[in-house]
């Protein structure tokens, strides 16, 4: 290439870099709210209630970004998305942030938006009738499995039964409340899909206790929030959402005590709370940031345990989701 036409070139990237530098945070500041795309109701992770209250986890964190921009936790305005429809919004700009319990893959964040970190790392598993008296996955040959369409939980159910070969019939249905509906009418012998979701689908199930999870876990499937290519400003600031409230955990900052950690002589925290190092200035907040997450949302222990912990009808167990120094493999980089 000769210098001139890679003079022209250089400058069409980093105009088109500058065009789209920081227009999502611009765009959430003068609406005044952040909107959302969440699941249709997946409980723990992201349900409205009677009254359109919606809690859960990945709602959560909608509202730790909306806490860190907008300093009010409840500016956030949530886009109900179903498996198939979650992505095309997050490239028209319709939605600023996708947190829908969304299995980061190659295809998806080439083809759809950039995954900003793990909030929640799962695995796929099944459910069946109790009374089926089958203890494992390898034991449903030839049996009919309900999913959703438009997700890894299809397209891995379709992996593990060929690669076993199990001649698995893989049903899939547009809603999640239409294969719940189909499993629990008997329509087919097992469900399947994220174990965390299964959590949440058996209970909607007549009689939960009638179902059981086996105990295969036959995928990785890292969950997290997504946001649209080109707007690098936006990714950071919800990538550093979560990791200042994972870290926020490690250093024993929480929305309870974050008041009194403003004092703390501990440099660490007084990075994460702003009282150094002007951190926030270079994400286009002010320097309390992290506190502001915290003190409005929580750390991530927090969030867990309200949203999913043992406190919940899910009680989902920390495992691989607790921080690396606990047993887990959560570990956000240093604020520095
Ligand atoms: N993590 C998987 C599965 C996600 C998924 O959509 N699971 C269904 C079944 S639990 C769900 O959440 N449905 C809720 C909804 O569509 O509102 C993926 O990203 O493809």
């Amino acid at each position: 290439m000769n210098r001139a036409l890679s003079l022209i070139v250089c400058l069409a990237f980093t105009c088109s870099g500058n065009a789209a530098w920081a227009q999502i945070l611009k765009a959430v500041k003068d609406r005044g709210a952040l909107v959302c795309g969440v699941s249709q109701g997946l409980l723990g992770f992201s349900s409205p209630d009677d009254k359109g209250n919606w809690t859960g986890f990945d709602v959560e964190f909608c509202r730790a970004v909306a806490a860190a921009v907008l300093n009010d936790a409840t500016k956030v305005k949530f886009t109900p998305l179903s498996a198939k429809d979650r992505f095309e919004p997050l490239k028209t700009g319709d939605i600023d942030l996708l947190s829908r319990n969304t299995t980061w893959t190659l295809q998806r964040d080439i083809a759809n938006g950039n995954f900003t970190a793990v909030t929640y790392y799962d695995g796929q598993g099944f459910m069946v009738r109790k009374a089926l008296k089958v203890n494992s996955a390898l034991e449903l040959n030839g049996a009919s499995i309900c999913t959703q369409t438009g997700t890894t939980s299809e397209l891995n159910a379709a992996d593990y039964s060929r690669a076993h070969n199990l001649g698995y019939k893989v049903i899939v249905y547009q809603k999640a409340s239409e294969y719940i509906a189909a499993y629990d009418a008997g329509r087919c012998d097992g469900a399947t899909t994220d174990r965390s979701g299964l959590a949440g689908d058996r209970l909607k199930l007549k009689k939960p206790d009638d179902h059981m999870l086996l105990p295969e876990t036959i995928s990785k499937e890292p969950l997290g929030p997504a946001v649209r290519h080109g707007d690098q400003q936006w990714g950071d600031l919800c990538r550093w959402t979560l990791f200042a409230m994972i870290n926020a955990e490690e250093l024993g900052v929480n929305s309870k005590n974050v008041d009194q950690m403003m004092n703390s002589a501990s440099p660490e925290v007084r990075r994460l709370l702003g009282k150094e190092g002007g951190f926030g200035a270079e994400l286009g907040l002010t320097a309390d940031w992290a506190y502001r997450i915290v003190k409005r949302v929580g750390n991530y222990g927090e969030v867990y345990e309200r949203a999913v912990g043992q406190g919940t009808p899910l009680k989902l167990p920390r495992g691989l989701n607790n921080l690396w120094n606990k047993g887990g493999i959560l570990y956000a980089p240093p604020i520095r």
